[in-house]
């Protein structure tokens, strides 16, 4: 695995920024503002820092610190990372605050659509030497009303073992660890995969160089991605982290809920270990 080793923060970040630019296009207007709300919110947060400099008397020397890192956040193409991993967890609560089925979290900066189908039951893409513990992964769709939802898409993404996510760092296969399932007559599906590592974003860019001046640290859980969706329902973005994990109170990205956490156990139909969770959607 030595393209991958040495994946510079830099790559991963121009991939990340470029991926969100060619959604944001394809969202058309979804991305516009109107001229009211700009100005309600952009007022306050500029109003929010200034009180910041003033009530915590910030020098030239602070100012210009900020300044050259907020120029190295764009060049190193961390804006989605810095953003997702400082602010989407606000933003993920509002928008979910009314929802009745099962909950959600964060996206990250690295999901893709379109990864390849694989029926209800299917392996996900990954290599020949592909490291780490199977892990069976099966449950059902329904509707907060109880319904089975027959044909709902089920889409996973998760980091290799050393914490990279294909089509971001270099030198994986393309939909390496990516895949969509889609739950059978009963709203089931079963999903073979492995079991995800710790992660740490990336620390040699700009994000990590803030990690490091303030002295916090770069991990996250261990986790699974998900979407799930169905015509006629909110489509749910989630992910699913591990007990026991260090860092399941201390996420660098604050995107850990307790209804998240899954219950492996031994497999006891063959390798590595299962786990049973079920998705519950809201209509919509
Ligand atoms: C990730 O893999 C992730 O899930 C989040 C939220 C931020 C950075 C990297
Ligand atoms: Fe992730």
């Amino acid at each position: 695995f030595d393209t991958e080793v040495t994946a510079k923060a830099a790559e991963s970040g121009a991939n990340a920024s470029a991926r969100f630019r060619e959604r944001m296009e394809t969202a058309g207007r979804a991305g516009v503002v109107d001229t009211a709300r700009v100005d309600h919110l952009a007022s306050k947060v500029i109003k929010a820092i200034n009180d910041i400099v003033i009530e915590d008397q910030v020098s030239y020397a602070e100012y210009n610190a900020l300044k050259a890192w907020l120029i190295k956040v764009g060049e190193d193409g961390e804006w989605p990372l810095f953003l997702d991993v400082w602010l989407e967890h606000s933003v993920e609560e509002v928008a979910s605050a009314h929802r009745e089925g099962s909950k959600g979290t964060i996206e990250g900066p690295y999901y893709l659509d379109g990864s390849p189908e694989l029926g209800w039951n299917g392996t996900i893409p990954m290599r020949d030497d592909e490291p780490g513990t199977p892990l069976l992964f099966s449950g059902q769709v329904r509707a907060v009303d109880g319904t089975p939802l027959t044909g709902a898409k089920i889409e996973l993404w998760h980091a290799d073992d050393l914490g990279f996510y294909s089509q971001f760092a270099p030198g994986l296969p393309e939909w390496n660890l990516r895949g969509t399932w889609i739950a059978n007559e009963d709203g089931r599906f079963e999903i073979h995969t492995l079991r995800p590592a710790p992660y740490q974003i990336p620390t040699d860019g700009a994000c990590g160089q803030l990690i490091a001046a303030a002295g916090w640290h770069a991990w996250r859980p261990a986790h699974l991605h998900f979407k799930v969706s169905a015509p006629g329902y909110e489509l749910i973005t989630t992910q699913l982290y591990f007990p026991g994990d260090p860092h399941n109170d201390d996420d660098i990205a604050s995107a850990v809920k307790p209804e998240l956490m899954l219950d492996p156990r031994d497999n006891p139909a063959g390798e590595g270990v299962a786990v049973d969770y079920d998705f519950v959607l809201d209509p919509e």
